[in-house]
């Protein structure tokens, strides 16, 4: 008895040496030869990614850069706001920006582009929308939503102490021309921005909480639409001729009396001399390709989950192992 025991100990014993020379064998056979390792980047220089100030974002930029690090890449970050970012892309200071949205940023884009330094790598299946935005409840308070002519008349029923008679408009932190618009289409409202995108969600939860009316600046793809109930409002269509001829719409006098586009594109948008340099890691920004549930997934997974950016990023990445590999593989053999 004594002795079977003995021997079954020593030979576990045995089987645990195995498997644990076993593992090592793998792991260096991992580290030499998966294939992510057996590549060598073009360069040493860091590739330098914009992170902007809003989750989605922050979370693809993170996404990007762990791949490239994955395939021995030297990676920077670089916390930049979305009307810094263009001077800093065209110098070649920053080199990478995953999600430039048509709402918030197509004149800015057209403009850098058309001094040459600044591409558009490609752009990602999602279709995008950037608008002033309400929980359905206020629909029961202002009949005649989501049509901005019923949100016109009941202006008054958004203000708070600061905007009275006129209603509160919560814009977030990006330079838009909301001023503009409110003019043209002669509506009471106030812009009052708030300092960062979390704060949309507080003054949101704020007015959620007690069913009181609240227009705020939202968009999709993006976390709101998973955990609330709303809608954009329906101002009328955009047009590129909006914005430039004072004639079109339904004021005469003034530009911006429109919406902002309701399909827009999203666009992963690179310095020129990327794609010479690093031609992998730009092959793997133009393969990467993120749709709208894939947008709103990452960011909830920050904005409702509570997780950081960088645990956001590595949690996508672990559940998504075959889109990830599926990135930049002509370029990236070697
Ligand atoms: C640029 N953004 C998605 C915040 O509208």
């Amino acid at each position: 008895m004594r002795h079977d025991q003995l021997s079954l100990k020593t030979s576990l014993k045995t089987a645990n040496r195995f498997l644990l020379a076993v593992g090592v064998l793998l792991a260096i056979n991992y580290v030499v030869l998966s294939p992510a390792n057996a590549f060598t980047p073009e360069s040493k220089e860091p590739v330098r990614i914009i992170l902007n100030n809003w989750t989605s974002q922050i979370v693809m930029a993170k996404i990007y850069g762990k791949t490239l690090e994955a395939k021995g890449y030297e990676v920077e970050y670089k916390e930049l706001n979305t009307k810094d970012q263009w001077a800093r892309l065209h110098r070649g200071l920053e080199h990478v920006q995953v999600e430039v949205w048509e709402g918030t940023m197509a004149e800015d884009l057209e403009r850098v582009k058309a001094k040459g330094q600044i591409v558009v790598v490609s752009d990602h299946d999602a279709k995008t929308r950037e608008e002033w935005w309400y929980p359905s409840y206020v629909e029961q308070l202002c009949p005649g939503l989501p049509d901005w002519q019923a949100l016109k008349k009941c202006a008054s029923l958004f203000s708070d102490n600061s905007t009275t008679p006129r209603g509160r408009y919560v814009a977030g932190p990006w330079e838009k021309p909301e001023k503009a618009r409110i003019r043209a289409l002669e509506m009471d409202f106030t812009v009052r921005r708030v300092k960062q995108a979390d704060d949309l969600w507080v003054e949101l939860e704020k007015s959620y909480k007690n069913k009181e009316p609240i227009v705020l600046f939202n968009w999709s793809p993006n976390w709101v639409e998973d955990r609330y109930d709303g809608k954009f409002v329906e101002f009328p269509n955009y047009s590129a001729e909006c914005e430039t001829n004072p004639a079109w719409g339904v004021n005469p006098k003034r530009i911006h009396d429109c919406g902002n586009p309701k399909d827009g594109w999203l666009k992963k948008v690179a310095w020129i001399k990327m794609e010479i340099i690093w031609p992998c890691a730009y092959a793997v920004l133009n393969d990467m390709n993120f749709n709208n549930t894939m947008i709103s997934q990452v960011a909830a997974l920050v904005d409702a989950d509570g997780m950081t950016h960088d645990q956001a990023a590595i949690r996508w990445i672990d559940q998504n192992q075959e889109i990830q590999n599926s990135w930049g593989n002509q370029s990236c053999k070697k």
